[in-house]
């Protein structure tokens, strides 16, 4: 049977190998949630990059640029991380480069995944629907705050491993955890989440309506994928 695991942090994906493995990268806030909002609100693809300074180089070949570091967007760039922001009608059709803090770090990191998609709240689903019908193992890695573990990422991860129990099996207990801690969070999970680290983060930023929105179920039904070194539709 095809297993299903949940990589609590990027700093143990050394312990997986991705090559033989569908890997599903999820940063509920906010990267995951901005880049699953873009691609479905029409923009053309995003390009996930690790460094603020590669990020620049995009900007300076023409295309948008998105950079945030500790919550709040870096000077001289044209978007930061909020999902709203890649609504807007002149981000659509095109290009954008994007570093975060933790998200796109996550993504540079599992690119030699047989197959990368983007999960989130947001397009959960779709994600499980789309994992269903694969023929081979997955692993959800969850990006986490500068190494360390995140409540909201494994409550995702525990969502989609809770919905794939008759096709996969658990291959470790960090899934068995993830899912126990979801369904101890789902009813309300914004109360469950109020008291975690990047929630109190966020909220003394007053992003709270960015929280509010990552938090949304199956809002949409797209599937960002890696293919090279673009995340697009799927
Ligand atoms: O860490 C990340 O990748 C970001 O999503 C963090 S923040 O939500 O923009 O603060």
């Amino acid at each position: 049977m095809k297993t299903i695991d949940v990589c609590l942090t990027p700093e143990l994906l050394h312990l997986y190998d991705v090559h033989n493995k569908i890997v599903v990268v999820v940063d509920i806030l906010r990267a995951t949630s901005c880049i699953t909002t873009a691609i479905a609100h029409g923009v053309a693809s995003i390009i996930p990059v690790a460094s603020v300074e590669e990020c620049k180089a995009w900007q300076q070949l023409g295309l948008l640029a998105a950079a945030e570091r500790d919550g709040t967007m870096v000077e001289g760039f044209d978007l930061g991380n909020s999902p709203f922001s890649y609504m807007n009608p002149d981000a659509k059709g095109k290009s954008i480069a994007v570093t975060t803090t933790n998200g796109t770090q996550a993504i540079r990191k599992s690119q030699n995944a047989k197959q990368l998609i983007v999960g989130s709240f947001l397009n959960l689903s779709a994600v499980v629907n789309f994992l269903r019908n694969q023929p081979v193992d997955v692993l959800i890695v969850c990006a986490g705050w500068k190494g360390m573990f995140n409540l909201e990422d494994t409550l995702f991860a525990g969502a989609v491993a809770d919905c794939l129990t008759a096709q996969f099996s658990v291959a470790c207990d960090s899934t068995l955890a993830a899912v126990a801690l979801y369904h101890a969070a789902r009813h309300d999970m914004m109360a469950f989440l109020s008291n975690s680290s990047h929630v109190q983060r966020l909220a003394s930023l007053e992003i709270h309506k960015d929280i509010e929105f990552c938090l949304t179920t199956d809002r949409y039904d797209i599937i960002p994928v890696l293919q090279g070194e673009k995340l697009v539709g799927m």
